[in-house]
């Protein structure tokens, strides 16, 4: 058994016994009322969700296990992992040990190549990724124990089997489909000396000269990893697997909601819009054109991709990682200037708008620029690289899940009818 499934095997009975207890002893506690614009809002602020592995305060943004984000910019995604799983990080031996467990498992199957083959060349790349996570389901350890008769108690320790495969893959799979998808030539195997996110940026195969793709390639995949379980995708994959569909089933299914544009496609529509103003102004716009260009978005109906958050009320300490990335690294770089006059203006313009409850960037605002950078023009795909990312919360989500035996997630709904009903009887 690996270090930190040992581990886990520790922690995880004595947390269930002291949660269970808990739930005993205050369950009949009101923790949170839902008024009917609530209902109707999306579920905006209601606490009925419970994620041990992250939280969002709305003025500080994600913290990791009690550790905010700003004190982990420079931990690795499998020390993050761990973190996520355990509540700690790993010591150097665990996290080689973590390491050398993602490698043992880290061959994709041929069948999911001949999969992604015989997709239309014109597929969205989320779309492919997707389909490469749902069709590996067979190699469900958690489906197969489950038809065996597993115990209950072992659900975290399957999932846990498959959180590790399906991670271990995705770096593969993710280069793979950049390749295959813009012609960049034949897959690049995986270097066996490689950490997780280094093995990433060989087998996209940009240039790299200076490793700086390679840092920024850890930054990213570390800074996307988790936020909470209210978003969409961690909520539909959970709720997914709380009907124990295994973690193909969930994980792939929640990243179908990471596809939309009001969540992880956000980062592709950002880069659009920057590069839209560029290409209006002839090049990095000044101030006042960007204040313009942005009344002219929302004048016409849409939304300010990379702005605002359902959460948040500051500037997401994820932008501002990438910020302080780009500042270092490409300080004189167009595309970034852009980037950073987009958010000396754009606040202010949103400001204006009473509706909008958070003027501020969010994760998708920069991201894309430091992509582009270094050569990854292709903005469609910058959602599967959050994804990759965002499948260490999702995974570790489900682990701590099945392990707490938490059941089906059903809530109750109403017709509109039901809730005048509601709201007459209170006069
Ligand atoms: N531009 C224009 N209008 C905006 C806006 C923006 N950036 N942010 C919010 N609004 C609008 C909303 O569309 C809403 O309008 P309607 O009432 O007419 O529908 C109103 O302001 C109130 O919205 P809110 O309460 O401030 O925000 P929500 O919780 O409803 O929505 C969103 C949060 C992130 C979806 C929203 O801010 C948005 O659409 N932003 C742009 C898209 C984006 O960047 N998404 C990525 C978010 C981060 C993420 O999940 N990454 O994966």
């Amino acid at each position: 058994m690996s270090m930190l499934k040992e581990k886990l095997a520790q922690i995880f009975p004595p947390l269930k016994a002291e949660i269970g207890s808990f739930v005993k002893q205050y369950g009949d506690k009101v923790v949170s009322q839902v008024t009917l614009a609530q209902a109707y809002g999306g579920l905006r602020g209601v606490k009925c969700l419970v994620c041990d592995t992250s939280e969002v305060p709305p003025d500080k943004g994600l913290i990791i296990r009690g550790i905010e984000l700003k004190d982990l910019f420079d931990k690795w995604p499998e020390e993050i992992l761990h973190l996520l799983l355990t509540g700690s990080l790993p010591n150097e031996t665990e996290l080689k040990d973590l390491q050398a467990e993602l490698k043992d498992a880290e061959e994709v199957p041929d069948y999911v190549w001949a999969v992604l083959d015989a997709m239309p060349a014109d597929s969205h790349p989320m779309a492919m990724f997707n389909t490469a996570i749902l069709v590996m389901q067979k190699e469900s350890v958690f489906a197969k124990r489950y038809a065996e008769g597993m115990k209950k108690d072992d659900y975290w320790s399957a999932t846990y089997d498959d959180a590790i495969n399906i991670i271990a893959k995705l770096p593969a799979i993710g280069a793979a489909i950049y390749r295959k998808r813009f012609n960049k030539g034949p897959r690049i195997p995986s270097d066996k000396n490689a950490d997780w996110g280094k093995n990433y940026a060989i087998m996209l195969g940009l240039p790299d000269p200076n490793e700086e793709l390679t840092k920024l390639m850890r930054l990213y995949l570390t800074l996307h990893c988790d936020h909470e379980s209210g978003n969409v995708s961690a909520y539909s994959a959970s709720v997914i697997n709380s009907a124990l569909s295994d973690l193909y089933y969930s994980l792939s299914g929640g990243l179908n909601g990471l596809a939309g544009p009001l969540h992880g496609l956000a980062n592709q529509e950002c880069l659009g819009w920057i590069l839209e103003t560029m290409e209006k102004f002839g090049g990095a716009p000044t101030k006042e054109q960007l204040e313009k260009f942005a009344w002219d978005t929302l004048n016409s109906g849409k939304v300010i991709p990379g702005y605002g958050h359902a959460v948040l009320r500051i500037t997401d300490p994820r932008f501002d990682a990438f910020l302080a990335f780009g500042k270092k690294y490409m300080p004189d770089d167009p595309v970034f200037l852009t980037v950073q006059r987009v958010f000396e203006t754009v606040p202010e313009v949103l400001k204006q708008v009473q509706k909008i409850k958070d003027p501020w960037p969010n994760v998708d605002a920069g991201s894309g620029a430091l992509l582009y950078h270094y050569g990854m023009t292709e903005f469609s795909y910058y959602t599967v690289l959050f994804s990759i990312s965002r499948a260490l919360g999702i995974c570790s989500q489900a682990v701590v899940n099945r392990a707490m035996g938490y059941p089906i997630t059903r809530p109750k709904s109403l017709p509109t009818a039901g809730y005048k009903k509601i709201v007459e009887a209170q006069g």
